[in-house]
């Protein structure tokens, strides 16, 4: 099992932390934007990664998790992010007093031009090949479909051996009558393992915050 810290409770997942106190977000900033490995930040805190397609929300939800509008760049246009963006996060109630959260670009949008698709593939490739301090990627999926290059994507970071949750955006465009039908398609089409953690989420209205954050908590503190 990926994440022994979970046990598995009528197909969802309840945290042994569960009974713990939620990390409180104290404080969040922007550090850096790299391009290469020479510039990641210096100081060596844990590290938890946003992955997952152009426009899937990613950046909209590191800015509703930490509670900060417009702390990260939001686009309607796919390929907002370009770089490899470093958050630090002050924490409260939590083993780990700071943490950065990195928010990657995205990958696989057909509308983003091959010019700047080109580069992003090695850079998200080196960052999470040869990052030491990275503990867990969040990857982000839309609730209303798999591409194939989620399955992609999943497949090649099981090589990777990360910890991994995956969170299912975008929650607010399906009827809550219809989430639990898109979540068990998700995890079919994923062939993600019961013991991964699928969480659905809005940026939008806030919806699934506590659990997603309870999930980036443990990531953080897996192997403390
Ligand atoms: N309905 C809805 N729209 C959302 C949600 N999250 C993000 N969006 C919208 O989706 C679009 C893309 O959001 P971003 O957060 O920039 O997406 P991203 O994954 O960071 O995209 P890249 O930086 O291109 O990789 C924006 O127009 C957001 O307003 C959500 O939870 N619900
Ligand atoms: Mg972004």
């Amino acid at each position: 099992m990926l994440f022994p810290q979970h046990q598995r409770i009528a197909g969802f997942s309840r945290l042994r932390f569960g009974r713990h106190l939620l990390m409180k977000i104290r404080t969040a900033e922007f550090v850096t934007s790299c391009l290469t490995a020479e510039q990641y930040p210096k100081e060596r805190l844990r590290e938890v990664a946003l992955l997952g397609r152009s426009n899937v929300g990613k950046s909209s939800a590191l800015n509703s998790l930490l509670n900060r509008k417009g702390l990260a760049k939001v686009g309607k246009i796919p390929g907002k992010t370009q770089m490899i963006n470093f958050f630090r996060v002050t924490l409260s109630g939590s083993k780990v007093e700071q943490f950065h959260m990195v928010d990657l670009p995205g990958y696989g949008y057909a509308k983003v031009p091959e010019s700047v698709r080109r580069h992003w593939g090695p850079m998200v490739d080196t960052y999470l090949t040869s990052r030491d301090t990275l503990c867990g990627v969040v990857i982000f999926i839309d609730i209303r479909r798999v591409e194939r290059s989620d399955v992609e994507l999943i497949q090649w970071l099981k090589t990777l051996k990360h910890p991994m949750i995956v969170v299912a955006t975008k929650v607010d465009k399906v009827t809550s009558g219809k989430r639990h039908a898109h979540l068990r398609q998700l995890r079919e089409g994923l062939s993600l393992p019961e013991s991964t953690d699928l969480l659905p989420y809005s940026s939008y209205t806030h919806e699934g915050r506590p659990e997603v954050i309870r999930a980036v908590q443990n990531l953080l503190v897996g192997n403390i």
